[in-house]
């Protein structure tokens, strides 16, 4: 295999997954068990100190973060991005995804980890309502940048798409009004419509039943 991906499912593990099915990648997929705690056992702590999903196993090394992992895949498979050539091109894409990556995924977590910020229902309860309110402000943005589709880039596929389709399951899944953004709902349904977007959650969904045989799952929407 040419890259080993470690995840999990329903994390943001899926991005990549679907950047390397998009690729038409030889990969493979490591199980990551969080509630066997196998993301602070010193080996996946060997490979990303932080101990989240995902990690991505290249001829190259180990890569984390998905802004990485998104632009070294890019870099190898044609494709997965827009042209990286011009410095400011480049830049700009870098802050499409980073505005993913460290704008809207911290919000994923307080809506649905609210249990990782706060201590009590009535405290998790607010810190849940109050990213609920950021998220419908960013969603706007979204929803915007998605308009003229029938991709973030225009005609053009790209990682980006799947950046924004993991948090719309996320955050959909969790309650969120995804009717009120109409373009980023039909950019959700063009996604899972497609092939290698398609093949990813088939991925996905395997891992899950792995954990529900082993009676580790936890809801993935
Ligand atoms: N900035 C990181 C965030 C990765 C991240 O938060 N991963 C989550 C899953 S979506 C995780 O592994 N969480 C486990 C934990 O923090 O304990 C990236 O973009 O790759």
């Amino acid at each position: 295999m040419t890259y080993t991906l470690y995840a999990a499912p329903g994390a943001c593990s899926r991005v990549p997954m679907m950047a390397l099915e998009e690729a038409g990648a030889d990969f493979d997929v490591e199980l990551v068990r969080f509630m066997r705690g196998a993301h602070r056992a010193p080996d996946f702590l060997a490979l990303n100190p932080a101990g989240k999903v995902p990690v991505l196993v290249t001829p190259d090394g180990p890569l984390t973060e998905n802004v990485a992992i998104a632009t070294y895949l890019a870099g190898r498979h044609p494709g997965l991005l827009p042209d990286l050539s011009d410095p400011y091109e480049a830049a700009r894409i870098t802050a499409n995804l980073a505005y993913v990556s460290s704008t809207l995924h911290p919000i994923v977590t307080r809506i649905r980890m609210p249990m990782f910020m706060a201590d009590g229902d009535a405290a998790q309860g607010s810190v849940r309502e109050k990213a609920m309110e950021m998220m419908r402000m960013h969603a706007t943005t979204v929803d915007a940048a998605l308009g003229a589709g029938p991709w973030w880039y225009g005609d053009d596929w790209s990682v980006q798409d799947a950046y924004v389709y993991w948090v719309w399951f996320r955050i959909t899944g969790a309650g969120f009004p995804g009717e009120d953004y109409p373009a980023w709902a039909a950019h959700a349904a063009r996604m899972e419509a497609r092939a290698s977007v398609q093949r990813a959650l088939a991925r996905d969904a395997r891992l899950q039943a792995m954990l529900e045989n082993e009676g580790l799952a936890v809801p993935m929407r």
